[in-house]
């Protein structure tokens, strides 16, 4: 293909698009998942609801499993019941965590943010690493793919207990629960955090598949993407990717979400204000120069069907929670008022506005673990996205950069230095 139509254009670049974050510029090729503005994600051509429907359910679940989604980013095909419940067991059978991973996370302050301590927690994994191994020990590139695809799947294995170990050391006193290899990756997950409920369960398997994949572009699968292009091996990529995901804009925006809803219902005196005075809060968090978080979106032009997915679940599982019917209300009170700044691009809620309402309503409170959810499930994509990257041998990338001096000349016809 490259050979025959390498030369072809697929857009041209503005100089305010390399100012402003480099918006609407096709540069990479990644495999799993595509991005439509208006229409919302697509995972190898399929939509939140087709998954819905056509992955493989838990017994007496109605959710995807996790483990189906993974199997369709990696190979383009819908899995079979059986398929599933094989990468269950694999994966069940790869969650062996050495020692010093959890004597590393020990040695932080248990203050330290969930988010700065899963890192840790993944890099000290790094220990692992086969690609790595494998690599100094001298290695056909024709075969990274497949080391890349070992260290993906043992990491993806072993993220629910190291996260799950976080959280019980902050906020439980360190009582870590065994893992229960009876359960699927998302079920198991939800016991290891110690919840029990079909609900919660049922909750972790819809949130892990619909936060994997989000195309290219976005911090983390931009950043994981980068970084394993220098070959550096999923443990290391992937950690990188999560430093990105930490960012308030990107992922820290499910916690901003329910920390600014929460201060808002404790100004306002009430736990569900009404359309009014959430007009009058949202206004004044305008006016200080602060973003309205879970709002806007770098692409999409539309309400996340992410966001849609979890209001289904809510008015299924707990329509009338207050703070599940106060997220709705925002989402019918502040889209109008961001529209009339005339400024923001997007003005509907992308994933972020409403996974927190859910977590709460199970009795998750500690709203600074949540983004370690959302990583946990964003390794499906970017891990899955990785190793067709080195299949695909793609080389190292390293876009161009120019200075401002250098626009100013080229602007007066003076330099023509990346013409
Ligand atoms: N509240 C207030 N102002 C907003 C806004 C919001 N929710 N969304 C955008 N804007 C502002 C921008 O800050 C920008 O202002 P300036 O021109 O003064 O700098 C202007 O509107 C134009 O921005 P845009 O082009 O519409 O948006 P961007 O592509 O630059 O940014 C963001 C996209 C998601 C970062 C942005 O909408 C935002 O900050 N939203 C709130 C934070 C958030 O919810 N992030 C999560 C996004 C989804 C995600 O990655 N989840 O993990």
């Amino acid at each position: 293909m490259l050979k025959e139509h390498g030369s072809k254009k697929i857009g041209e670049v503005q100089l305010s698009q390399a100012y402003q974050g480099m918006r609407g510029i096709t540069g990479m090729v990644y495999e799993t998942s595509l991005l439509d503005a208006n229409e919302g994600i697509r995972f190898r051509g399929f939509s939140i609801p087709d998954l819905q429907q056509k992955l493989p359910k838990a017994k007496g679940g109605a959710e995807p499993l996790p483990e189906g989604l993974f199997y369709l980013l990696l190979t383009g095909e819908l899995p079979s019941e059986q398929d599933v419940r094989d990468i269950s067991a694999d994966w069940n059978k790869r969650n062996k965590i050495p020692s010093h991973v959890f004597k590393t996370l020990d040695a932080l302050p248990t203050e330290t943010h969930p988010m700065t301590q899963f890192v840790v927690g993944v890099m000290a994994l790094q220990t692992q690493s086969i690609f790595a191994k494998k690599y100094a020990e001298g290695v056909n590139k024709k075969e990274y793919w497949s080391h890349i695809y070992e260290d993906s799947m043992n990491l993806t294995a072993c993220l629910p207990e190291v996260a799950a170990y976080i959280y019980r050391r902050k906020y439980k006193g360190g009582k870590k629960i065994d893992s229960n290899p009876n359960l699927d990756w998302a079920g198991n997950f939800a016991h290891l955090l110690g919840y029990e409920s079909e609900g919660f369960r049922e909750l972790m398997r819809l949130y892990l598949t619909i936060h994997s994949d989000h195309e290219g572009g976005n911090v983390s699968a931009h950043t994981t993407h980068l970084v394993g292009s220098a070959l550096s091996d999923p443990y290391l990529s992937f950690a990188a990717g999560m430093n990105g995901l930490a960012g308030p804009l990107h992922g820290l925006a499910n916690q901003e979400v329910i920390k600014w809803i929460t201060e808002m219902q404790k100004a306002l005196g009430s736990e569900t204000p009404t359309k009014e005075q959430i007009e009058g809060y949202v206004k004044k968090t305008l006016s200080e120069g602060k973003v309205v978080p879970g709002y806007g979106h770098a692409v999409l032009r539309k309400t996340d069907p992410r966001f849609t997915a979890q209001a289904e679940f809510a008015k299924k599982h707990m329509a009338n929670d207050p703070m599940v019917n106060t997220v709705w209300r925002i989402f019918e009170t502040v889209p109008p008022i961001l529209q009339s700044l005339g400024k923001i691009k997007n003005p509907w809620p992308n994933v972020d506005a409403h996974s927190g309402a859910l977590l709460l309503h199970y009795g998750m409170k500690e709203f600074d673990y949540y983004t370690v959810l959302f990583g946990v499930s964003r390794a499906l994509g970017v891990l899955a996205a990785g190793i067709w990257s080195r299949a695909l041998g793609f080389p190292i990338e390293r876009p161009k950069s120019v200075t401002t001096e250098n626009v100013r000349a080229w602007i007066k016809g003076e330099d023509t230095i990346w013409e």
